[in-house]
C-alpha cells in the first residue's frame, strides 16, 4: 500500500474503523504477497464490504473490471493441496465463511472468467450458536481448505467470501468481504463439480442465513447456510 507521509495520520485513524480484505493467497501454509494472485479489490483502501448480492462487484469486487485480472498472477496449485486466504487483519465480524471455485475460460486471468453458471462451493464454515446469539471466531486472520483431489486440472478462480452478519437483521445488511485468486490446478482428476451456480445470482439476500438477527435467536435455532451444498470431490 502506498501512503504518503502527509496522509499517514488520517490513514491510521481510518484503519481503526475499517473492515478487511483478503489480499494474500495461501499455498501450503505460506502466504503470498498482497494482490499477487488475488485480484486487487475496489475496497483495497477502504476495506468496506459489498452489500448488494445482485451486483457485478459481488463476483470478485475487482478494482477495475477489465484491467485487474490480466495484471494479477496465476498460482500453480495441486489438486488435494491446502490453500486459502489471509486477511489484512482479524476477520473480526461474526459470520459465515465460504469458498467457491469456477473453471476459468480461456484463462484464470481473463476478465470474463466466471461470468456464467460455473461456480461450485468447495468449503464452508458455519457460525456457531451460543445461547441466543450466533458467533464465530473473530480472532482468526485466515482460512484454508483443501482443493478436492478429483477436481479436473486446468485454470480456475477461487473466491473466498465472508458474510458478516452483525447488522444482518434488515435486507441488505449482511456485509460481504470477497477475494478471487487466480490458479492453474495441476495433478487433478475426473470429478464433476456440482451444483453449478452463477455469481451474482447464488444469493437473493433473503436467505435465512443472510437475513437474521444474530443477537436474538429463537430457542432451538440451527444456522442454515446460504447457497448450494459443498462439492467435496
Ligand atoms: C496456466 O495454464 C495455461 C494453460 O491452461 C498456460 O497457458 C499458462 O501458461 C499457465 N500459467 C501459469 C502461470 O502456469
Ligand atoms: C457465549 O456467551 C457468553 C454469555 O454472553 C459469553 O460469556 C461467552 O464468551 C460466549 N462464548 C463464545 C464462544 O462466544
Ligand atoms: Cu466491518
Amino acid at each position: 500500500m502506498k501512503i504518503s507521509v502527509g496522509s499517514f495520520v488520517l490513514a491510521a485513524a481510518a484503519v481503526a474503523t475499517a473492515h478487511y480484505t483478503f489480499p494474500d493467497f495461501i499455498i501450503n501454509g505460506a502466504a503470498t504477497t498482497d494482490w499477487q494472485y488475488v485480484r486487487e479489490t475496489a475496497n483495497h483502501y477502504s476495506n468496506g464490504p459489498v452489500t448488494d448480492v445482485t451486483s457485478q462487484p459481488f463476483r470478485c469486487y475487482e478494482l477495475d473490471s477489465s484491467a485487474t485480472a490480466p495484471a494479477t498472477g496465476i498460482a500453480t496449485v495441486a489438486a488435494g493441496s491446502t490453500v486459502g486466504f489471509k486477511a489484512n487483519g482479524a476477520i473480526y465480524h461474526p459470520g459465515y465463511l465460504a469458498v467457491y471455485m469456477s473453471a476459468a475460460s480461456p484463462a484464470a486471468n481473463s476478465p470474463n472468467a466466471g461470468t456464467g453458471q460455473t461456480w461450485f462451493k468447495v468449503w464452508q464454515k458455519l457460525p456457531t450458536v451460543n445461547g441466543s446469539q450466533l458467533t464465530s471466531d473473530t480472532t482468526i486472520t485466515q482460512f484454508t481448505f483443501t482443493i478436492p483431489k478429483s477436481l479436473p486440472s486446468g485454470p480456475y478462480l477461487i473466491r473466498g467470501e465472508q458474510a458478516a452478519l452483525h447488522v444482518a437483521s434488515t435486507y441488505g445488511g449482511a456485509q460481504f468481504y470477497i477475494g478471487c485468486a487466480q490458479v492453474n490446478v495441476t495433478n487433478g482428476g475426473s470429478g464433476k463439480p456440482s451444483p453449478l451456480v452463477s455469481i451474482p445470482g447464488v444469493y437473493t439476500g433473503n436467505e435465512p442465513g443472510l437475513l437474521l438477527n444474530i443477537y436474538n435467536l429463537p430457542a432451538g435455532y440451527v444456522y442454515q447456510a446460504p447457497g448450494p451444498a459443498v462439492w467435496s470431490g
